[in-house]
């Protein structure tokens, strides 16, 4: 039976992913929002409670004490099917840092055209921590020995997966007592899927010991090495202007949407349509240009090294189309929706799959390939703007909003301490004071059946309230910028004292934009670097910090999850629980939602929780974050101590409308 179909406002908090849907329904077209309305979830295997494991099944059980045909009981089922899910995410991000290393040896070889190593400093950094001699050295040599030891951390065998080293010592010895540090990042998602397999592991907390090292394998593997190389290759990210909304897609230009996760062929996207050649084209088909905008991840990476505007988040996928300006969706893998052709169907826009891992029926397939990468990005933006001619009436929304993204944890580091005494020891002494109550991650996806962007903004809004510094990657952090948070000293006046005194002496927002999701590794960076500076405990799990997935959807996020509880984090998710089991027997007997919570807890430090409602993910935030301050013995958190060291200026600004508060602090928006 359909549920209800709800209301644009219950769909989504923003207005102008509203007034697409006022237009999908005036088209009759339907999108992910109506078709969530339309699908009810199933609620066996939605509580993790269906396996469909072997052709004996797939066995629902729904009652107490049930088990499947081969006696599996609720708990292994639930547990397979997670340690199933987290490998398949932890398998998309290492994959994705795989395709970066082979990138990173075809640059090195001079094999890949248009792309040079762009931050050399950060290459020299990155081999220095694993032993590569960098002195005397061009930065090939180097680039190629880095590439031949990230492409072996995927294949190895035996031993340990490089990058561990870089977590603190304490967390290293933890991992190793308890046999979880990855041998090799497809070691351990091979593992997971024999151990699964019928008549393999069957003590769910056996199994769920091998969800976190398979977990690991991500964080403190693929993931790392995909932001490593990432930096490497195209810059690492400091502060820049830019924008977010369907309302940066032009009408007078070529609209061009990169979407999914790899920057290898967005950022060569962007080089091509900047080149004089590119740009006659266009106005030779009479358009102003390419005007190139982004969805999703691919959106962030551009976004925080280029400054090219958002479109949107994850939802915004289907919205961009609807506007009937986009000459072409150039997708590549993850998070890409297979409703896109057919909603293309409707307008003039072509969808461009371009990865040799995902092709769409219907879609036009340009392959890339790095060594003529410049050549096939110029080929697509061709493709494009030969479609503009074929463009019909358009609407777009006219919301956009101003951010600054930028905040890799090499600028968090150069912003506290300068050139010369870069250090995380400002935020730890603002931590230790009491100025910053704690740090949350929120991170993530957005998921339709939840009122998108709603719960990360809200969550976001009411943290800084209490003094909470906030960092945010992926879906989460264009939510934010949707709504304005993501805008510097503009956004102070509602924040707590403290945290408003912090972000005016250093000049941040109290947002920071941290990257893509594979940038969730910059986290456990900044955490790392937190404990080694001092004065917040020796290790991850000491340090009053939690972190938040409040709209999650993909199986990528259940394995940052559990990469940041095996770190020490306590973690929360909104949504539901995919290992929730039978509604009315939450108890002591439900093995697996007890062990990722308490038990991993006991364990680990972090612990897993799902938490649908937004004010007990609050409650839940502060008293972990007030839980640790009193293990560390720092002082009780005060709203009213501090806040008095305000200047005038700020005062001034403040008693000025928005509109002329933003013109002063930014001068006249970028339009
Ligand atoms: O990797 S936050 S919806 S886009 S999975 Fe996907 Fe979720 Fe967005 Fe980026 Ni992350």
């Amino acid at each position: 039976m359909a549920k209800e179909k709800r209301s644009y406002e219950e769909q989504t908090s923003d207005p102008a992913a509203q007034e697409m849907l006022i237009r999908a329904d005036e088209l009759g077209i339907g999108t992910a929002f109506s078709r969530a309305d339309d699908m009810v979830p199933c609620n066996i295997g939605g509580a993790g409670m269906c396996c469909k494991l072997c052709g004996m099944g797939p066995c629902r059980l729904t009652k107490d004490g049930q088990t499947g045909v081969c006696g599996a009981t609720i708990d292994t089922i639930q547990a397979r099917n997670l340690i199933r899910a987290i490998a398949a995410g932890g398998a998309a991000h290492s994959d994705h840092g795989r395709d970066m290393a082979f990138t990173l040896k075809a640059v090195a070889n001079r094999e890949a055209e248009g792309y040079i190593i762009r931050d050399v400093a950060k290459l020299r950094t990155v081999a220095s921590k694993y032993g590569i001699p960098i002195d005397k050295r061009s930065p090939e040599e180097i680039a190629n020995d880095l590439a031949d030891l990230y492409i072996a951390q995927f294949g190895q065998q035996r031993g340990e997966l490089v990058p561990v080293i870089r977590a603190p010592k304490k967390r290293q010895q933890i991992w190793r007592e308890q046999g979880v540090v990855p041998r090799g990042v497809d070691r351990e998602v091979v593992e997971a899927l024999h151990r699964t397999h019928i008549g393999d592991d069957q003590d769910p907390e056996h199994i769920l010991q091998h969800a976190i090292r398979v977990a690991l394998a991500d964080g403190w593997g693929g993931s790392m090495i995909a932001t490593d190389v990432a930096d490497i290759l195209f810059g690492t990210p400091a502060p820049i202007l830019g924008q977010a909304n369907l309302g940066v897609l032009k009408d007078d230009m070529v609209n061009v949407v990169v979407h999914g996760h790899e920057p290898t062929l967005s950022q060569m996207i962007v080089a091509a349509s900047q080149d004089p050649e590119i740009i006659e084209y266009a106005k030779a088909a009479g358009a102003n240009g390419v005007n190139l905008s982004g969805i999703c991840c691919t959106a962030n990476e551009i976004l925080m090294r280029q400054g090219i505007p958002a479109a949107g988040n994850f939802l915004h996928q289907e919205l961009a189309i609807l506007t009937g300006s986009v000459e072409a969706m150039v997708v590549d893998v993850q998070c890409i929706m297979q409703a896109l052709v057919e909603l293309a169907t409707n307008f003039h826009t072509k969808i461009i799959t371009t990865s040799p891992k995902v092709k769409i029926k219907g879609a036009t397939h340009i392959e890339f390939d790095e060594q003529h990468a410049l050549t096939i990005a110029k080929q697509i933006l061709r493709t494009a703007i030969d479609n503009y001619k074929n463009r019909g009436a358009t609407h777009i929304p006219q919301i956009k909003e101003d951010l600054i993204p930028g905040f890799s944890h090499e600028y968090i580091n150069y912003m506290l301490g300068g050139s010369y005494r870069a250090s995380f020891r400002p935020l730890n002494d603002a931590i230790m004071s009491g100025r910053i109550r704690g740090v949350a991650a929120i991170v993530g996806c957005n998921n339709p059946r939840s009122k998108q962007d709603y719960l990360h903004t809200y969550v976001t809004q009411e943290l800084l309230k209490q003094d909470v510094l906030i960092v945010e990657t992926g879906c989460g952090a264009i939510a934010a910028a949707k709504l304005g948070l993501l805008l510097g000293e503009a956004g102070l006046d509602k924040v707590g004292a403290g945290l408003r005194e912090v972000c005016e002496t250093v000049g941040i927002p109290p947002v920071l934009h941290m990257g893509s999701c594979v940038d969730n590794t910059r986290i456990l960076t900044v955490l790392t670097q937190m404990a080694e500076e001092g004065g917040l405990g020796d290790d991850i799990d000491q340090i009053p910090a939690v972190g938040l997935a409040p709209e999650w959807m993909s199986e990528k996020a259940l394995a940052i999850a559990t990469y940041c509880v095996a770190s020490g984090a306590y973690v929360i998710f909104g949504g539901s629980s995919p290992v929730s089991g039978m509604p009315d027997r939450v108890s002591d007997s439900d093995i697996v939602l007890h062990y990722i919570s308490e038990g991993w807890e006991s364990i680990y430090g972090g612990k897993l929780e799902f938490i649908p409602d937004p004010d007990e993910m609050i409650r839940a935030t502060l008293a972990h974050i007030d839980k640790k301050r009193a293990s560390l013995g720092l002082p009780i958190y005060d709203p009213d101590r501090f806040g008095r060291s305000g200047d005038a200026r700020m005062l001034e600004l403040e008693s000025l409308p928005f509109e002329e508060r933003r013109k002063a602090l930014y001068g006249t928006p970028v339009v």
